[in-house]
């Protein structure tokens, strides 16, 4: 007789295993013999940053799923690095791919006729373009809510700005040929259900037609010059810039044309949606008062110095970050270093293209030693700023544009 707690010892599944021999490039020679909820050591927290191809000062905010973020000064070149973008699964990790067979489907209620192409066939049949474009989740900035919302606390460092390339989904979807009755884009991707149910969907958001057929709307397939890395979406993405990078599909295998808004995984309330009007903090909202979100709110980032550094009185400080304004465009960025009482103007660029974040500088002088913050503050061209204090709570903690503020020790 087996003793009273014994438990069959389950050995792990064939997917699993899979997902495993995906994430690290090669095959887990013993993996029959691993038992059902191991994780192989090389996954484990901090040794996972380096299998992921990450910098080692990012923070693993959770690894089932895997959510790491990065800290604001890792943010400072303008053009991110692989190895520096926070990344946000819902899912467990699609399977090993091969991409030589990779194959996107498009269908749905409104596409005349479906149709299926290969990964090679897109390279040859669409041009390619590229946009420095940034993806933001809808969730950054949670951590700072109060009450505490349920989810990932992210701090600020939920966002990135890579080159993306690939083909305008508007000239697949031009090829194929939309209906007029479409309204909306659906993805789904290769990443499974976190319950390990294979007929759900970890997640699958949508897109209004209007912004499918904006010009850098695009169905990517690499990511700064190289193949997109494999936590990124490898070997396909869908990438969507202005709105919650929750519309930006990662191993994507079908993009659904809809005559309806989409209505795949994570795109019920609350999920990705935040009230119609402002609601008392901690209260409950029936789901008819949601809204879903579309374009990100201004905000801004202090990517140097590193918050709490050390600066000699005589010299100026010059301090760098970015702003980005989601479907708008930021006009002024301004700094201040007397906790908001007066503000100083910063020297803004440009964006290299739309949804491209635009890089700011300025030059403090400091007249007294001590301690500082710095707080940035930026405006978009419709006039709105970035508030002082954390906005609008709701219920899963979305939307903090809250000015950033850094540390600034003057001797
Ligand atoms: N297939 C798939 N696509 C996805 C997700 C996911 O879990 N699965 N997460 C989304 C969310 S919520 C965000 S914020 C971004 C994160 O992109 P990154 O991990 O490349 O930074 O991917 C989006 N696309
Ligand atoms: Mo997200």
């Amino acid at each position: 007789m087996p003793p009273k707690n014994y438990k069959r010892r389950k050995f792990i599944k064939e997917s699993t295993l899979a997902v495993f021999s995906g994430i690290l490039g090669m095959d887990v020679v013993f993996g029959s013999n691993m038992p059902e909820g191991y994780i192989p050591v090389l996954l484990q927290e901090q040794e996972s940053l380096k299998t992921f191809g990450k910098n080692s000062a990012l923070i693993v905010l959770n690894d089932k799923p895997w959510n790491v973020e990065s800290p604001a000064h890792l943010l400072d070149d303008r053009i991110t690095p692989a190895d520096k973008m926070f990344i946000r699964n819902n899912g467990l990790l699609p399977p090993k791919t091969d991409p030589s067979n990779w194959k996107l489907t498009i269908k749905g209620e409104s596409v005349l006729n479906e149709k299926t192409y290969i990964l090679q066939e897109l390279k040859s049949k669409f041009v390619s373009h590229t946009y420095q474009l940034v993806l933001e989740c809808g969730g950054n900035g949670r951590g700072e809510f109060y009450p505490p919302t349920e989810g990932n606390q992210w701090g600020v460092g939920a966002v990135h700005c890579a080159a993306w390339t690939g083909f305008r989904l508007k000239d697949l979807l031009n090829d194929l040929g939309i209906k007029a009755d479409a309204v909306y884009v659906g993805y789904h991707g290769t990443d499974g259900h976190l319950s390990g149910d294979a007929n759900r969907e970890a997640i699958s958001r949508g897109i209004p037609i209007a912004k499918a057929m904006q010009d850098e709307t695009l169905i990517a397939y690499a990511m700064n010059g190289k193949d997109i890395p494999m936590v990124h979406g490898y070997p396909l993405r869908l990438v969507v810039s202005g709105y919650p990078a929750s519309v930006s599909g990662k191993w994507i295998h079908t993009i659904s044309i809809r005559n309806k808004v989409h209505d795949g995984s994570k795109m019920e309330a609350p999920s990705y949606m935040v009230p119609k009007v402002p609601m008392e903090p901690g209260a409950n909202i029936s789901s008819e008062n949601f809204q879903i979100i579309e374009s990100m709110p201004v905000k801004s980032l202090i990517t140097y110095p590193k918050s709490g550094a050390e600066f000699g009185l005589t010299r100026k400080l010059e301090i760098r970050g970015h702003a980005w304004a989601g479907e708008k465009k930021v006009k002024s960025v301004s700094y201040s270093i007397d906790f908001g009482s007066t503000w100083q103007s910063c020297h803004l660029e440009s964006p290299v293209n739309r949804f491209a974040w635009q890089h700011f500088n300025a030059q403090i002088q400091f007249h007294q030693k001590g301690y500082y913050e710095v707080w940035a503050k930026a405006t978009d061209d419709s006039g709105i700023s970035q508030p002082m204090v954390v906005p609008g709570w709701n219920p899963k903690g979305y939307l903090n544009n809250a000015c950033h503020r850094i540390a600034v020790k003057v001797v």
